[in-house]
């Protein structure tokens, strides 16, 4: 099968061998990591390295009155103890957009306080236990002001309105009064953090005026981009380093103003240093999921035809900064419905400015609508399946397009099979072992196919072995391993030839990973550069005199497993090595990218270092997402109200897979975020002081093994050549979306309650 040849079942080519795009090779970066092998970014040794170690707020609002740094000035070790007045003002940068920002200098130490856990000071030392010691000895002082905790604070009000997030079609909340049925809800979702297992940190080093960083990132260009902005040096004078990555879940996108410390400490010491946040730092040091309220009315007919949907939705933002979580995404698309609007306010709380977590605004909208269609099916009376089958949106319905491809029938009927759905008894409290109620739940969910460009090199060595080079990321999803399959595919040898190079930003460039879009991009773009390479390779084979192959005077060459024949075999088959040797070719190399034909430099630089993508998921004739349906079961106990998640079938339509075991495991681990999000993550801020309490690992809770089930995913996608050049739409996101409303379902049948606030604990329940 060439990869040119789609006839894969249900975009699960797992005949495919494990040299081919849609193989089931294992993780190429696995026993690196697996052995140690793989340093990550903070790991590196280097001679002189200093330690810097943060300071921050302790107040939630206000101004800094004065920092004492003497006892910390006098400690032992102490390099540096930088303060707002002491560090030297860097530009301020533009965001991510790439606009252009403000000409006022910007200090990553605050005077002006706008929440706990501000970076205020930072102290330099000899090393990490001295510097850690001498922060505890810098005083400071404040001036306390009045502070929004959080959206249920009196103080917050209802916000400012977002109108570009407005979405209307017909006459919503008329159509709404004049309904038969009618279904008005509020579900409310908590702060929660992504808490990889990595805590952001940086080791920041300066040769003259060349910094070089390394820093786990998922996004080397922009965060280069945004360190030159900040030094006022050339973009290309920025080296960012980071080749492994211990998750991010969105939150190391974006350069933040530790990184600015240790890159200014690094500076005016004239030695490289380190800065690692501690735990509880990184839940400020980088904002979590945004808190959101939602109220979503539905009216429909007796037989569940939804005739209106009005949802209105708030999400949380900082003081100083702006974060939308686009609330109304699943809303508008999910269900027909002749009448509709959505609208959003986001309310100014003092917190760090929330971020991008697994699916940032479809996880949160999934639960308001995903749980709102479960309402009404029990309110008219029809399987919760049948009533989401009744309302199926043969089009988008906002964006009116067709879609690309869309399997989610087929989702909800292959999971429907696998999980057992016909044998459910539809009355709440109605299946039960014991003392356990037994719930199951059903919810879909979705995600946007985001679109954007990417570049790779690709190298054919002088022993036949290949290189693969971009800048772009691997944080655990598989890019190593998918992008060896492309190249040893596409030059035809086998993927254990192939090294893929990842993670610096002076390779080919390549723009963010975020929102599920790097695997289809960067394999279009490998694709691109080893048919380039082969190209080359095969034309040196026909062309060149001292060519084995010269005398045939063939047109064409075929590569496989390294070897280069003839079509139809009736010449010599060398390997790839004896080939160049017999030209005297030291090697082969290309470039590749999906950058339109007549791109300039500013072009691919903007594209590269910004999110302002012309390709958005509704361009041309199609809308394009993916897809899935979640089957899930609980078991909550009657006497304790304690919920334990017993069973998972989900089905998932991601388009082509480029590698079935990969999308498996990011399925799972999509899933596993869910049960967590359901039952058991909640940032809990304490109103007095606005603080975040449970800010480490043992209070903030997040699933272990004991809590997850065996989980069944099962692919249903069919290549999508609207979506990606190889034909596979995403996968990193689209499976937490749908999680936690399927939960909420099943504790609605299991137990006849619905809860609307997650998470689901045992005290709502009893
Ligand atoms: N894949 C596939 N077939 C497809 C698409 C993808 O087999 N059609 C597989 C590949 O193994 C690919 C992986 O799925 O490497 C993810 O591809 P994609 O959906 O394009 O997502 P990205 O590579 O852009 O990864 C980012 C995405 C996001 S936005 C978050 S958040 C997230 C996620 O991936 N954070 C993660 N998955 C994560 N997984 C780990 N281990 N750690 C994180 O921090
Ligand atoms: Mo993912 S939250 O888009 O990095």
């Amino acid at each position: 099968m060439t990869i040119h040849d789609l006839r894969t079942r249900h975009g699960d080519a797992s005949d495919g061998s494990a040299d081919q795009v849609g193989g089931r090779l294992s993780r190429v970066d696995g026993p690196a990591k697996i052995t140690g092998a793989a340093k990550y970014a903070v790991e590196q040794q280097l001679e002189g390295l200093a330690h810097a170690v943060l300071v921050e707020s302790t107040v939630p609002a206000g101004k800094v009155r004065a920092i004492d740094t003497a006892a910390a000035e006098g400690a032992p070790g102490v390099l540096l103890v930088l303060t707002p007045d002491t560090i030297p003002p860097l530009k301020t940068a533009s965001d991510w957009f790439g606009t252009p920002p403000p000409d006022v200098p910007y200090c990553p130490l605050a005077r002006d306080i706008a929440f706990s856990g501000q970076h205020v000071a930072a102290v330099v030392a000899e090393s990490f236990e001295q510097a850690v010691a001498a922060a505890a000895l810098v005083k400071v002082s404040y001036d306390e002001a009045p502070a929004v905790a959080d959206l249920s604070d009196p103080k917050a009000g209802d916000g400012i309105a977002i109108d570009m997030m407005t979405k209307e079609w017909g006459e919503a909340e008329a159509a709404f009064a004049a309904a038969p049925v009618r279904i008005c809800a509020a579900y409310n979702t908590p702060r929660e953090y992504q808490a990889p297992m990595e805590p952001h940190g940086l080791i920041a080093a300066w040769q003259g005026d060349r910094l070089t960083v390394w820093e786990p990132s998922q996004w080397l260009d922009g965060m280069a981009r945004t360190y030159a902005e900040w030094f006022a040096i050339p973009f290309e004078n920025v080296r960012l380093v980071s080749p492994y990555i211990g998750g991010g879940f969105g939150s190391k996108a974006l350069a933040l103003s530790h990184g600015a410390v240790a890159a200014s400490a690094a500076k005016m010491l004239g030695r490289p240093v380190r800065l690692v946040m501690s735990r509880p730092q990184t839940f400020t040091g980088y904002g979590g999921r945004a808190a959101t309220r939602q109220t979503v009315t539905l009216g429909a007919d007796r037989d569940g035809k939804i005739q209106s949907i009005v949802h209105r939705g708030v999400n949380e933002t900082s003081m100083g900064g702006m974060w939308v979580e686009p609330l109304g995404s699943v809303t508008s698309i999910m269900y027909a419905t002749p009448n509709f609007s959505s609208k959003q306010n986001v309310v100014r709380v003092n917190s760090v400015v929330p971020g991008a977590m697994r699916a940032p605004g479809e996880n949160p909208s999934a639960f308001g609508i995903e749980s709102a269609i479960d309402e009404l099916a029990y309110e008219v009376g029809i399987d919760p399946l049948e009533i989401r089958l009744r309302n199926y949106a043969e089009q988008d319905p906002h964006a009116r397009k067709a879609w690309s491809t869309r399997q989610l029938r087929e989702a909800f009927a292959a999971g429907a099979e696998a999980f057992g759905w016909a044998r459910r008894s539809p009355a709440p409290r109605s299946m039960r072992d014991g003392n356990q109620l037994i719930g199951w739940g059903v919810a879909a969910g979705t995600y946007p196919v985001r679109r954007a460009y990417g570049e790779a090199l690709v190298r054919i060595l002088a022993d036949g072995t290949v290189e693969v080079e971009s800048s772009s990321i691997d944080m655990g999803q598989g890019t190593y391993t998918i992008l060896a399959q492309t190249a040893a595919e596409t030059l035809g040898v086998p993927a254990d030839n192939v090294v893929v190079k990842l993670g610096d930003s002076r390779f080919a460039r390549a723009g963010v990973t975020g929102g599920s879009r790097l695997a289809g991009i960067m394999t279009g773009a490998v694709h691109k550069a080893a048919g380039a390479a082969l190209d080359q390779l095969v034309g040196l084979a026909i062309s060149d005199p001292r060519s084995p192959f010269h005398a045939l005077q063939a047109n064409t060459l075929v590569v496989a497993g390294g070897r280069v024949s003839s079509p139809r075999g009736d010449g010599p088959e060398v390997s790839i090595a004896e080939l160049l040797a017999s030209v005297g070719a030291d090697q082969i190399e290309a470039k590749g990218d999906t950058m339109p034909a007549n791109s300039t430099t500013e072009d691919r630089y903007k594209a590269y270092t910004t999110i302002a993508t012309p390709l958005t998921h509704t361009d041309g004739d199609y809308s394009r997402h993916s897809w899935c349906a979640h089957f899930i079961e609980v078991r909550v106990d009657e006497d304790f109200g304690t919920v334990r998640v017993s069973r998972v079938v989900s089905a998932l339509d991601s388009g082509r897979l480029y590698n079935p075991k990969l999308a498996e495991s990011q399925w799972k681990g999509g899933i596993i975020m869910g049960i967590g999000q359901a039952l058991l993550e909640e940032g809990i801020v304490d109103r007095r002081h606005g603080r975040i309490v449970n800010n480490n690992l043992a209070d903030y809770l997040v699933p272990t093994n004991a809590d997850i089930p065996d989980i069944e995913v099962i692919s249903v996608g069919i290549p999508d050549l609207h979506s990606s050049v190889l034909g596979g739409k995403g996968v990193g996101e689209l499976a937490i979306v749908g999680v936690a409303p399927a939960i909420a379902n099943a504790v609605f049948h299991a137990t006849g309650k619905r809860v609307r606030d997650l998470p689901i604990t045992l005290e709502k329940l009893i």
